[in-house]
């Protein structure tokens, strides 16, 4: 029997400076005790949220031959898990993923904007390719600005009655995927808050966190890796979302007592060992 961390195929970028994507997957999923095994799309000097000229070198032609020699290896993944997407090529290779490792969990952080803008490398063809992306994986993690771009509904800033969170999550989850958390999501009865929906269980649940006055780069994918992590090890989807949100709110409120520049992203390192214990777990309740 080959007794071994669960283990992650992990498709995104890296980007050097400012602690996002790979720069953050990597050390959390490590502390969680799962290993990851990195599959950069493209390394960048720093994320491309406000630190000027970024030197980026795109890795699109290194994905598929990668995965082709963990194929040859007959490597078995636990979890596919994607995120910052470059080209429509890039999405092949993530889908030719999906159908080489059929039983791994698959992962789709859908990365396509914030603040209820797209990022500038998304146009519509590749918001309709990501669709597709969605379409096979088991579940999605989009913020709220994501999930309005996923749905083909213009971003709304007012916050969600309860009854209009719930259809959002229903209908994502008719795109394909089992399960979908909206991240970041201000509803009109409870707050700031992270949502839930497994269509199997026909589940809906919450986690409320504090507001902080700030918004930091990175945020997205440092939630998904310790909800990949919690559900590797066995947690249920609310409570690895409990889990999630707590480490996040941790690590925000941290970052913000230290009025640090936010473009350099959540300080983490301080916090990371609350990840190998029990962790910082919020409450959970049904949406
Ligand atoms: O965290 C999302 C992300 C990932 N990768 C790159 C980014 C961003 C957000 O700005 O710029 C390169």
């Amino acid at each position: 029997m080959e007794n071994r961390p669960a283990r992650v195929l992990a498709i995104h970028d890296l980007s050097g400076f400012g602690r996002c994507s790979l720069s953050v997957i990597l050390p959390i999923l490590s502390a969680m005790r799962v290993q990851v095994c990195a599959v950069p799309t493209a390394v960048l000097s720093s994320h491309t949220g406000g630190l000027g000229d970024v030197e980026i070198r795109d890795l699109t032609d290194f994905i598929t031959p990668a995965l082709r020699h963990y194929e040859r290896l007959a490597l078995d993944f636990e979890c596919v898990y994607t995120g910052f997407l470059g080209s429509p090529d890039q999405i092949v290779s993530c889908l030719s993923a999906f159908s080489l490792w059929k039983k791994a969990l698959k992962v789709v952080d859908p990365v396509m904007g914030d603040h209820g803008k797209p990022y500038r490398t998304m146009d519509a063809g590749m918001v309709g390719r990501m669709a597709e992306l969605v379409k096979g994986a088991d579940l999605i993690t989009p913020n709220l600005t994501e999930s309005y771009l996923l749905l083909g509904k213009p971003y709304d800033f007012s916050p969600l009655p309860r009854g209009t969170a719930k259809s959002m999550l229903a209908r994502l989850c008719e795109m394909g995927p089992r399960c979908a958390v909206i991240t970041g999501a201000t509803l009109v009865e409870g707050g700031l808050c992270n949502l839930g929906y497994d269509r199997e269980r026909n589940s809906y649940w919450m986690v409320s966190c504090d507001y902080m006055p700030v918004s930091y780069p990175g945020t997205g994918d440092m939630f998904a890796s310790v909800l990949v992590g919690g559900l590797l090890s066995g947690d249920s989807l609310p409570i690895a979302m409990a889990r999630a949100t707590g480490f996040l709110e941790r690590t925000i409120k941290d970052t913000f007592s230290y009025s640090s520049d936010p473009r350099y992203g959540v300080q983490f390192e301080r916090d990371i060992g609350a990840l190998m214990g029990h962790g910082v777990l919020k409450e959970f309740t049904l949406l």
